[in-house]
């Protein structure tokens, strides 16, 4: 993938400073291709992983990815067509039931996903979801809570993927289950806001099914000279498009077979 960099390694750095402050301080920025252009896909990774060793230097532990925009409800709320992939670390995870501030975030976006926790490690290139289904411990339960740096939630593919795929906080419960146990295609959710359902989806809306999600980011990267190691936990991508959430909103997502995650907001 870098050698489809069109920018220098100070530009990178400049960008990364640019999302690191937007992300930990909690403001909008305008996407980095007003200023860049010619920015790609292999650049907007650059200054993720610029990212994510400036995280795990200052203390941050990474417990897994995330695939994005993996589904077409998804791609076409947020007007792209190729999916992505970020970073997951100790500090954005949140406990079921607790009370989540929306004080250090932007604007906040709520969706159900399947997240599998992996029992041994994967490469790419080549990886396909038999591959994953072989390599899951366990799925289970869980809501992503998005909240996009740029403004209005107005960006292109390499501007979200330099701000690690609009990743902020992710919360996991329910009931942890054996993938052979489920058909995940056909594993309906429906997530409640405020007890009104709000959005409803079987996971066959993640690429066919989540563990293709799952083959298409160890694949990236590979791209990238990485794998995915055993322990990792990975979110597969929102089932239904993304809802937003403020201070007093509260939030059940309940899946067929896997429980329910539940939430609330707070200042
Ligand atoms: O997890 C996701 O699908 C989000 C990817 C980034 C796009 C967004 O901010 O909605
Ligand atoms: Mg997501």
């Amino acid at each position: 993938m870098s050698s489809n960099l069109s920018l220098s390694r100070e530009d990178i750095v400049r960008l990364c400073e640019r999302v690191e402050g937007a992300q930990t301080r909690a403001y909008a920025i305008p996407k980095l291709t007003n200023e860049y252009p010619q920015m790609s896909i292999a650049d907007g990774y650059a200054v993720q992983n610029e990212l994510r060793r400036r995280f795990i230097a200052q203390g941050h532990k990474q417990v897994g990815w995330k695939a994005g925009l993996t589904s077409r409800a998804k791609m076409q709320q947020m007007g792209v067509s190729v999916p992505s992939i970020g970073f997951l670390t100790d500090r954005m995870a949140r406990p079921e039931n607790s009370a989540i501030s929306t004080a250090d975030l932007v604007h906040p976006r709520v969706e159900c996903e399947v997240a599998f926790v992996m029992k041994a490690d994967l490469q790419g290139p080549g990886c396909t979801a038999a591959d994953v289904l072989a390599a899951t411990d366990y799925v289970l339960p869980a809501v992503e809570i998005i909240d996009s740096r740029f403004s209005g939630f107005k960006f292109d593919l390499a501007s979200v993927i330099a701000d690690n795929g609009s990743s902020a906080r992710f919360v996991g419960g329910g009931r942890a289950r054996y993938v052979e146990d489920l058909d995940l295609p056909t594993l309906g959710v429906v997530m409640e806001k405020n007890g009104e359902i709000v959005a409803m989806g079987a996971a066959a809306a993640v690429m066919g099914h989540p563990a293709e999600a799952i083959a298409m980011l160890v694949n990236i990267l590979a791209e990238m000279d990485e794998m995915l190691p055993a322990g990792s936990f990975v979110m597969s991508g929102g089932i239904t498009e993304a809802i937003a959430v403020q201070p007093g909103d509260s939030i059940v997502a309940r899946f067929q077979e896997l429980g329910s995650v539940s939430m609330r907001f707070v200042e």
